[in-house]
């Protein structure tokens, strides 16, 4: 049975409105690509075959240390979340999965499985949480005040790691087969901590969780210049997190989120390095000005992301046996969240498109002939090129909507939760 949340009849009113100007703009586009050789039916199929997982803490309005402004029909448990990811499937079909965060939406894993198999949802990678602590937990009583995995006080690290264990069994019950796992553990003062023995206690409670993960699991550990901690961040960098999954074993792989570098890093080189090392394991997608700042992906630097997506595609056959994860993680702030997730997604899209545009075989000549100019200019004008009809007829051909945020403010579903949802103090979930 399937329980779909926006009436189809709004998508193909909306869709025909547009139908002209958009089966124009695709014609032209496709006789300008057939112009340098590329069919863009290819380009078309490559592209309804890329998906990217919604994060269920990003349908909730997040917030900041400051703040936290809810907007209305908030989602008030993972049952209502599903339905707002379900939403963002139906309109841009191309995120029908979820990346789950525990304890945040702990429920009974069969009910969950149900609803999601309702609206044809299924679950990516899931994400254990011992960087707060869980006051309403039984399980977990001692406090992470001074880290999890790497804490001095071995209990504290046992129960980080039966944590681990626990998510991994809950996603085992819904059929997801990897776990990413992010800790704030560090310091805030020289000399807080010691800086080998912290490391040396991580990768022994890394190792426990690693030594549980099921035949068929992968996990991804996520690397984060700082924040909570603001000296030392146990997992800091690319060469911490590989460094991590090289000791760990086959089953362990480098997590990317690209927020968690420092302005301006070449992040489209670590990308390069953690294939060329065999542990790219996925990414956290989303855009940044300052720190980790959780904005909408492509929102800040649409270029970088494009340069990311032209390193995954020149890695070719390598990046096939890798079979990285795509899932975004944003909070947001100001925006009505299905929005942002609808847009993030396209812009992900967008990227993979533009990149797959690259003349691969002139680039490489350029590059050997020590062109510079013409080298840039090739990626440019790859990156240059408007996909957005490609993005629009991938989305039909599945049944989508040409304009999937105009399409959903048409279906006035924000209004209908709005009713449905009455604000609940402390509801919507993420980090507030
Ligand atoms: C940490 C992080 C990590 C968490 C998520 C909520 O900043 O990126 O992935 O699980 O945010
Ligand atoms: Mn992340
Ligand atoms: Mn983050």
């Amino acid at each position: 049975m399937t329980d779909m949340p926006i009436d189809p009849s709004v998508i193909e009113s909306d869709n025909a409105e547009r139908s002209t100007g958009f089966e124009a703009d695709f014609a032209a586009l496709g006789e300008q690509l057939e112009r340098c050789g590329v069919a863009i039916d290819t380009i078309v199929k490559a592209v309804r075959d890329f998906t990217v997982a919604v994060p269920s803490w990003g349908v909730g309005t997040g917030g900041t240390r400051f703040a936290r402004f809810p907007g209305p029909g908030e989602p008030r448990g993972i049952m209502e979340k599903l339905d707002d990811c379900a939403v963002i499937h139906q309109l841009g079909r191309s995120t029908p999965s979820v990346s789950l965060h525990i304890p945040w939406d702990r429920t009974d894993p069969a009910a969950l499985k149900d609803k999601a198999q309702s609206l044809k949802l299924s679950f990516d990678a899931m994400n254990s949480n011992t960087f707060q602590d869980h006051p309403d937990d039984p399980k977990q009583p001692l406090s992470y005040k001074f880290g999890s995995l790497s804490h001095a006080d071995e209990a504290v690290r046992r129960q980080a790691v039966e944590h681990n264990l626990d998510v991994i069994e809950f996603g085992q019950a819904i059929g997801s087969t990897a776990i990413t796992v992010w800790i704030g553990d560090g310091s805030n003062f020289p000399g807080q901590v010691d800086l080998l023995r912290s490391f040396e206690r991580y990768l022994e409670s890394a190792k426990a969780i690693y030594g549980a993960l099921p035949e068929d699991w992968r996990i991804f550990t996520e690397h984060k210049m700082y924040e909570p901690a603001f000296y030392s961040t146990i997992v800091q960098d690319w060469g911490t997190n590989l460094l991590i999954a090289q000791e760990l074993g086959p089953k362990a792989y480098c997590l990317v989120d690209l927020g968690h570098h420092a302005p301006n890093v070449n992040i489209e080189q670590i990308v390069s390095r953690l294939i060329f090392a065999r542990k790219l394991g996925g990414f956290h997608f989303n855009d940044s000005k300052y720190g980790d700042d959780d904005l909408d992906t492509g929102s800040i630097d649409p270029f970088r992301l494009f340069l990311v997506f032209n390193e995954l595609i020149e890695a070719g056959e390598a990046l096939e046996r890798l079979d990285p994860a795509h899932m975004i993680d944003q909070s947001h702030n100001v925006t009505d969240p299905i929005e942002s997730l609808i847009r993030s997604a396209d812009e992900i899209r967008r990227a993979y498109a533009q990149a797959l545009l690259v003349d691969r075989v002139a680039l490489r000549e350029y590059q050997d002939a020590n062109d510079p100019m013409m080298a840039s200019e090739c990626l440019k004008q790859a990156f240059r090129t408007d996909v957005t009809s490609i993005l629009a007829k991938a989305r039909i051909m599945d049944g989508g909507a040409i304009d999937p945020i105009a399409a959903y403010r048409a279906s006035g579903y924000r209004k209908k939760v709005a009713i449905e949802r009455p604000e609940v103090k402390g509801g919507g979930g993420g980090i507030v």
